[in-house]
């Protein structure tokens, strides 16, 4: 069975099936299509389905073009109806794994795609999960189940783990110059899942799912603690009465040993401040406490505060308070030229002017509504009457804006993402 599917696998005869097409399984749907499998998406959201089926994009980084040639060759299709999943060879796994609003991993997506698939488990299967995930999950929560119909893993079907690493809007970096980390329960069922992603990319083989997933967990926390770092450092730099941009920029000079991070308002995003809390809670089970992930979580989710408490120190220094003055948010998207709210930081941070009373408006190019609790903003349409607002703090900086114009139009800026950096003026404080 192992030599057959690997087989179909490498002539590309192998029938594909992907539970979740968003911004990680559309992508990989149409790479795996695009190199001849044929793939169909198995998806709970019906719009979804519509449109794939019209050809219609919903993810920015894949044309419509794509879906309409793949669906018109009949190398891609979506469906709602997971019975599918028995007519394909191999299914992997790209639903969402979020945080509870306790902080502990919720899995509750991963175990309903492998309800589906235990549900049209058939001998011959190679089962993949790419959802970010504490180590273990593969092996301790999908493969009993699978396992409760009585087949057997790497005999009568194979199971792997490959971690996402699908960076939204990232021009350089795509789906097929980034290597694919590979992890089986067996060499056979890491030589199946390899074979897949050695369709479109390089491939780097781990000797167990464990490691597949903790790697994935390094990289996110890696992220994670380093700006907590540099946060920490803006925080310093304040105290010291320093740029702390200056100071980040020098110490870049250096070509070794050493990574540019840079602070900001907090962080936002599906996974970095997600994916650690991941890691943390299972070392917590094995009574192990991750300080570093721990902390990096406090200095970053007090950094709302932070950015709050200097605006006030600075209207202050006009003999204004924070209750009535006028404020205008720069950006809400939890970073530059993205359309994705996901966590924001600026939600933290005017949700805490709101309960002090300030007059919040916002202008974001790529976000046309925001909601904080019953507080429903809809984007300012342009720029022309910010002379009106008594600050201005820019939250993200996305480059399709004018920022001399800003300043030269503000009374006062709060730039926290050093968008304003070439610019000189006692109206910007930075943070
Ligand atoms: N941030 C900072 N300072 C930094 C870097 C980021 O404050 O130096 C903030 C961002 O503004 C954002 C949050 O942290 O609010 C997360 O930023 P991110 O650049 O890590 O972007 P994400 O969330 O899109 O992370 C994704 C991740 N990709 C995957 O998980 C596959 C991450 O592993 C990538 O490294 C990252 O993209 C990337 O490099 O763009």
């Amino acid at each position: 069975m192992y030599l057959q599917l690997l087989e179909k696998i490498n002539s590309r005869k192998a029938e594909i099936g992907i539970i979740g097409l968003g911004y990680v399984g559309l992508p990989l749907a149409v790479e795996l299509a695009k190199k001849g499998f044929s793939v169909t998406g198995l998806e709970v959201d019906a719009k979804k389905v519509e449109s794939i089926k019209k050809c219609r994009s919903y993810i920015g980084d894949i044309t419509s073009e794509d879906i309409e040639n793949l669906v018109k060759n009949k190398k891609l299709t979506a469906t709602v109806d997971f019975k599918a999943i028995s007519k394909v060879d191999v299914v992997i796994i790209c639903v969402p794994t979020p945080l509870r609003k306790s902080k502990d991993p919720d899995v509750s997506y991963i175990v309903s795609a492998a309800e589906k698939i235990k549900d049209n488990l058939k001998r011959g299967h190679l089962v993949i999960l790419e959802s970010t995930t504490y180590p273990g999950t593969t092996k301790e929560l999908v493969l009993p189940m699978l396992e409760s119909t009585g087949m057997k893993s790497c005999k009568d079907f194979f199971l792997a783990f490959s971690p996402e690493r699908i960076d939204p809007s990232n021009k350089k970096f795509t789906i097929v110059n980034t290597t694919k980390v590979v992890g089986g329960l067996c060499e056979k069922c890491t030589d199946l899942a390899s074979a897949v992603y050695g369709s479109f990319t390089n491939v780097h083989r781990v000797s167990s799912t464990e490691a597949a997933e903790m790697v994935k967990l390094l990289e996110n926390t890696f992220r994670a603690v380093n700006i907590g770092l540099v946060n920490e450092v803006a925080l310093m730099c304040d105290r010291l009465n320093l740029n702390v941009w200056e100071v980040i920029d020098a110490s870049a000079t250096k070509p070794f040993g050493f990574m540019k991070f840079t602070p900001g308002p907090g962080i936002g995003g599906h996974c970095i401040p997600l994916d650690p809390h991941y890691l943390s809670w299972k070392l917590k089970t094995l009574n192990f406490y991750s300080r570093f992930i721990e902390l990096a979580g406090e200095i970053n989710s007090k950094m709302p505060e932070y950015v709050v408490t200097k605006l006030a120190d600075a209207l202050n220094n006009k003999a204004k308070s924070i209750k009535n003055s006028k404020i205008l948010v720069l950006g809400v998207a939890y970073k530059k030229d993205v359309a994705d709210l996901r966590e924001s930081p600026a939600l933290d941070v005017i949700s805490l002017l709101i309960n002090k009373m300030a007059k919040i408006s916002y202008f974001d190019p790529y976000i046309e509504h925001v909601s904080i609790g019953n507080n429903k903003f809809k984007s300012e349409k342009n720029l022309s009457d910010i002379s009106k607002y008594d600050a201005v703090v820019i939250l993200t900086d996305h480059t399709n804006i004018n920022y001399s114009d800003v300043v030269k139009k503000s009374k006062l800026v709060f730039d926290t993402r050093n968008a304003t950096k070439s610019l000189k003026s006692q109206k910007i404080i930075r943070i």
